[in-house]
């Protein structure tokens, strides 16, 4: 049996890049192989055996609590680049929209995308992406689906609010709220009421036992005469998205769908709070709807992590 002991390796490869402004630290070399036949498996092994070097890697002082990190591995399915494990400063990802689109331009940075389309494994399936010759990526996401619209909750100092649930890669509770605007200015507010909500969805059990509806995002109409609707998406480890966010875009798709408010194959443009863009639309596959979402990266940095014994913060922390 292994143990769960914290090791550090004598360092660790990364690509840095921000999709839409949200960043992704891409993990190249020096992390401990993760034992396991699926990608589930992989993650459950990273959890046990090397969670320290998760937060050691996206935490202060070597990153911050908005960095989703990407793990590569070897792939599981046949006709797949590599595997890739989402996780950010509170656990791991299922999917990150936003992070495969930085894997992607990661991949093609570090030379190692063969062609311009490619197969990645994560914990919740395998998904397709190109890179198109202007640095754009679209990638096919898992399949998305709306589990229950129009919910009523109580949210305690909010009062009643009717949302919806839908999966996307991640779980989302979908609503918008009529007296705050989605603006940077009200980020604290817009932090403080979006974690009030998912305290609640908490309590509530909305979703299977065992899943969590971590992500909140909220809509309002756009900034831009170029989108259709903007957002604002609380993530799991109390951080928003400065992209906006691929997996939530998927849960929107498929909301949208469910209340014949969008056809297949018909765009939809979303804007972030920061004001940057994911174009995305449905296609349909043996029954399920199948997100595709579009939007650009940027490598910002190749660096390697250095984690000194001496170091009282070798294993990181988080300001939350
Ligand atoms: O783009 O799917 C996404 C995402 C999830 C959390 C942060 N970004």
């Amino acid at each position: 049996m292994r143990s769960a002991g914290k090791d550090y390796p004598s360092a660790i490869e990364v690509v840095d890049s921000h999709t839409e402004g949200e960043p992704t630290r891409v993990v190249t070399q020096g992390w401990p192989t993760c034992e396991g036949d699926s990608m589930q498996a992989r993650r459950d092994d990273l959890e046990a055996h090397h969670d320290h070097l998760r937060r050691a890697v996206v935490c202060e002082p070597r990153g911050h609590d908005a960095v989703v990190g990407a793990l590569l591995t070897p792939p599981v399915e046949e006709g797949s680049l590599a595997g890739v494990i989402f996780f950010n400063n509170v656990g791991y990802l299922g999917m990150c929209g936003h992070g495969l689109i930085g894997v992607v331009r990661t991949l093609a940075h570090l030379g190692r995308l063969q062609g311009r389309e490619v197969r990645l494994d994560t914990p919740v399936g395998s998904v397709a992406a190109e890179l198109a010759a202007d640095g754009t990526v679209t990638f096919e996401n898992v399949p998305a689906r709306c589990h229950s619209l129009g919910v009523q909750i109580e949210v305690p100092g909010l009062g009643p609010l009717e949302g919806d649930v839908a999966w996307g890669g991640n779980w989302f509770f979908l609503t918008h709220l009529e007296d705050l605007s989605l603006e940077l200015e009200n980020l604290d507010r817009l932090l403080e009421t979006t974690s009030r909500i998912r305290t609640r969805l908490d309590e509530l059990g909305l979703v299977d036992e065992g899943e969590v509806i971590d992500h909140v995002e909220l809509f309002s109409a756009p900034t831009r005469e170029d989108a259709d609707s903007r957002n604002f998406v609380l993530c799991p480890g109390g951080e928003y998205d400065r992209s906006p966010c691929g997996t939530g875009t998927s849960a929107k798709l498929a909301v949208l769908h469910a209340r014949g408010e969008l056809s297949v194959g018909q765009r939809w443009r979303q804007e972030s709070i920061t004001g940057s863009r994911f174009v995305g639309w449905l296609s349909e596959r043996d029954g399920e709807l199948i997100p595709h979402i579009q939007g650009r990266a940027f490598i910002t940095a190749r660096s390697t992590l250095l984690f000194d014994p001496e170091d009282f913060f070798r294993g990181g922390f988080s300001a939350r």
